[in-house]
């Protein structure tokens, strides 16, 4: 940590003594002579608290909230008492308490200890800008793990590590690479099967500090701002995120196109290259939703603006790709050229819309367009400029914005100098407190600009940088990358990593974006994409193809079955997007959120869960022909094979190239399309539900709504819950239903996986229907079609029937 004089003259000052408190409601103020600490009951399991060095606090605002103007609360109990020396706040489900010293250490209501200031809250001057450098430092607890921090690319557990958050342009990362694009100041503890999570939410240049200069001391601090961080209590992993989502929001759903399949490269132009790769989706028979358009589409990098040669009627070409069932992404930088014949160029310098330096000229940086300004996205006024500028954009016929370079990244001077001023929506500062929230404040312009000139259609905007809470406006990409295998497995920790750190909706360049791809990598990493949340191709234009095809057979087949794949569980990923939407439940879950009880699972990392029932360990290196992989307990089906193992162990998985270890868990029943080439293509007669036998009550999940629009709002979507729950000689199913939505298919194909019995015919809601033939062996998968109306279903052998 770094301790200036300043520092050590603090430390030797002795701590100061809490002479009063004071109550505003849910707000405890404990005042020492100049000191102050807020603290503020969220919830009965979260936790805000603010110190002030000066004992006065700066007017409360922060970009990371969902609620606009304020934090989140939730009725609740809560009182503090006084006891000896010591004030404890209580609610119903912690006790924290504050010694006179303003030490805190928080229990839960068994009156275990889950999180203890080491030195607390302290403080010293910052010589070099003024204000103070604010840090908390808190007692790692025995064996305690850590996770989160946004996607840094680094193993798993954050346990001995130290990060900082400075959102940077950083082309080729490596796996130990820090800072990267995206600045996200949460991270959750795991001790005695407990968990908890932090959530320091501070727009400055943070640091995190996981016992890595001292192995019992967890450290977090900021050279200016405020310490200001919530404390939220799980026990459960999954309810520290799903908290967290409660503070800092979660998406709308997005259309379901923008969870099919997109292509893309650094660039596709002129048209007829877009309609080639197009064309040749289609005759490849290979699914695809969405196609991007990078840069080279402007004329001459002016955003908002088309290159009249290379897209002489960018309209009729969307208009034709959608026809096709391809939706047309472009791309848009922050960077305005400077440019005095060009239109927004020039509204922007009337109206006052860009950065300027502290001693007053615009601020001007180089990036593809050549020297540019750069519109200030903390200020609301330019925001909803910006946010109207999509309205005739939209028109040529996009349906999603991808934000790049919005760190922000500049080519000569690295970023935005420090000294650069942001209204921060009416509170003016410099870049050093923007600097982290710019990308995303442009992404939130962006998605409401596109959202509005897309109505009533749901938009897709995709942002490369991002601070806590841009889950609420984009998905996001991990950014340039490499073509190497330990991309591959990069990629995989930061999706996760994004995952629990609020942000679902995320995924890799797949392939890489730097470096010749090769036909096997490209192949492992589809079939890992596959299962992310957002998933697309992307490379760069120095290098190689890479589209599906580009490596020739036995690639293009098997690149070809991964996406097919990703088709056909799209009914299951919707329904994963919509439980995180409601709930702000991480969509894909590292192993350790399936079982915390197990603490085999707390330095695993490559397998990972999509939703509770399906968990994916991608293959991450050249040649394999099976892996090692932990199954965590409870029994699972090999998706490819059907046979069920016993979790709780580490097992060896046999692959081939088109096929990779992924598990189903037992009980779950999975609804799957037909392959179509693109969202909607196909009507669907009847669903797939795929159940996978246990003895064991199971509940699954099905959400559906028209995948557009925003008529769910109304009670327009279908949710069912199916509750499984066999024996030995029976299958039973119960059907629950909410919503008024039609589903396009009336029946559904109901194949059965596991099955111990040889069925004689069905009971549904009390109807009996026998089957024509009856088997003489227990069928390996047995497939049979009911009315998707049901309550109660049945299957059974012969002897069942008898018995009723
Ligand atoms: O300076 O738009 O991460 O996806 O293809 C490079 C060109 C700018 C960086 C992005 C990448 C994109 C590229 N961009």
């Amino acid at each position: 940590m770094e301790v200036g004089r300043q520092g050590l003259r603090q430390a030797k000052r002795s701590p100061q003594l809490v002479k009063s408190w004071d109550q505003d409601n849910n707000k405890f103020y404990l005042r020492c002579p100049q000191t102050s600490l807020e603290i503020i009951v969220c919830s009965a399991r979260v936790l805000r608290f603010r110190f002030s060095p000066e004992g006065f606090f700066e007017h409360d605002f922060s970009y990371a909230l969902e609620v606009e103007g304020g934090y989140p609360t939730e009725e609740c109990y809560f009182e503090l008492v006084e006891v000896q020396d010591e004030y404890h706040i209580l609610t119903d489900c912690l006790t924290c308490k504050i010694s006179k010293t303003l030490h805190i250490s928080i229990f839960n209501k068994d009156g275990k200890l889950i999180s203890e200031d080491e030195r607390g809250f302290h403080w010293e001057r910052h010589e070099k800008y003024g204000g103070n450098i604010v840090y908390s430092s808190k007692k790692i607890q025995e064996q305690e793990s850590f996770f989160g921090l946004g996607d840094k690319p680094n193993v798993f557990n954050l346990r001995g590590l130290r990060f900082e958050n400075w959102g940077s342009d950083t082309y080729g990362f490596e796996k130990t690479s820090d800072p990267l694009y995206k600045n996200i100041p949460f991270f959750l503890g795991l001790h005695s099967k407990l968990a908890y999570g932090i959530f320091f939410d501070n727009s400055f240049r943070t640091r995190f500090d996981f016992g890595h200069e001292r192995g019992d001391v967890c450290s977090f601090w900021s050279k200016g701002g405020e310490m200001n961080y919530y404390f939220i209590y799980g026990p459960e992993l999954t309810e520290v995120v799903e908290s967290f989502a409660f503070i800092t929001g979660k998406p709308e759903l997005p259309p379901l196109w923008a969870l099919g399949y997109h292509q893309s490269k650094w660039s596709y132009y002129p048209e007829e290259r877009v309609k080639e790769i197009a064309a040749q989706l289609r005759e490849e028979k290979i699914p695809c939703d969405a196609i991007h358009i990078d840069i080279d589409y402007m004329d001459e990098f002016r955003c908002f603006t088309w290159d009249s040669q290379r897209f002489p009627d960018p309209e009729r070409m969307t208009a034709e790709l959608e026809t096709d069932g391809f939706k047309t992404v472009t791309i848009i930088d922050p960077g305005i050229k400077i440019d005095k014949d060009y239109d927004i160029y020039k509204e922007a310098v009337e109206n006052k819309y860009f950065c300027r330096r502290a001693d007053g000229p615009l601020m001007r940086g180089e990036v593809w367009p050549g020297l540019c300004h750069f519109p200030d996205f903390t200020d609301p006024n330019v925001r909803e400029w910006w946010s109207g500028l999509f309205e005739k954009f939209m028109e040529a016929g996009m349906h999603g914005i991808w934000n790049d370079m919005n760190e922000p990244a500049l080519m000569d001077i690295g970023t935005f100098p420090n000294d650069t001023r942001h209204d921060y929506d009416g509170h003016p500062c410099s870049h050093r407190k923007a600097h982290n929230v710019y990308g995303m404040q442009m992404a939130r312009a962006t998605y409401h600009g596109i959202k509005k000139a897309m109505f009533p259609r749901r938009p897709f905007a995709l942002s490369r940088s991002g601070y806590a809470g841009i889950q609420r406006y984009a998905a996001v990409w991990t950014g340039d990358n490499l073509a190497t295998w330990e991309h591959l497995w990069m990629a995989n920790i930061q999706v996760q990593r994004l995952s629990i750190s609020g942000v679902s909706f995320a995924g890799s360049d797949i392939g890489g974006f730097i470096g010749d791809s090769n036909g096997e990598l490209y192949t492992r990493w589809m079939q890992m994409a596959a299962f992310h949340p957002f998933c697309r191709t992307h490379s760069s234009r120095d290098y190689a193809d890479q589209e599906p095809w580009s490596f020739g057979q036995p690639y293009t087949e098997a690149i070809k079955k991964a996406i097919e794949l990703r088709y056909q569980i799209l009914p299951y990923l919707y329904t994963v997007f919509w439980r995180h939407v409601e709930s702000g439940t991480p969509m894909i879950k590292p192993l350790v959120f399936l079982d915390q009880e197990d603490t085999e699972t707390y330095y695993r990392m490559e397998e990972f869960a999509l939703g509770n029932n399906l968990i994916i360990c991608p293959i991450a290196r050249a040649g394999a022909d099976g892996r090692y992989m932990y199954l965590p307990k409870g029994q699972w089906y090999n998706y490819w094979t059907d046979e069920l193992l016993e979790g709780g162990k580490e097992v060896w998985v046999d692959t081939t190239l088109e096929t990779f270890p992924f598990f189903v868990r037992a009980g779950a029943i999975v609804p799957q399309f037909p392959v179509m080439q693109y969202v909607g293509e196909k009507q669907i007669e009847s669903l797939d539900l795929h159940v996978y036998i246990n003895e064991s009550s199971y509940t699954s999940e099905l959400y559906e709504d028209a995948g557009d629009f925003y008529d769910y709002d109304q009670g327009n979507y279908r949710l069912r819950s199916f509750i499984q729950q066999s024996e030995k000689n029976r299958l039973y199913i119960q059907q629950l239903n909410q919503g008024r939505f039609n589903s396009e298919y009336s029946t559904y194909r109901l194949i059965v996986h596991g099955l111990a019995f040889t069925p004689a015919g069905f009971k549904i809601d009390g109807k009996q229907e026998m089957f024509e033939e009856v088997m003489e062996d227990i069928p390996e998968v047995f497939i049979f079609e009911v009315d998707k109306g049901f309550e109660e279903l049945e299957l059974l052998t012969l002897s069942g029937f008898a018995a009723d």
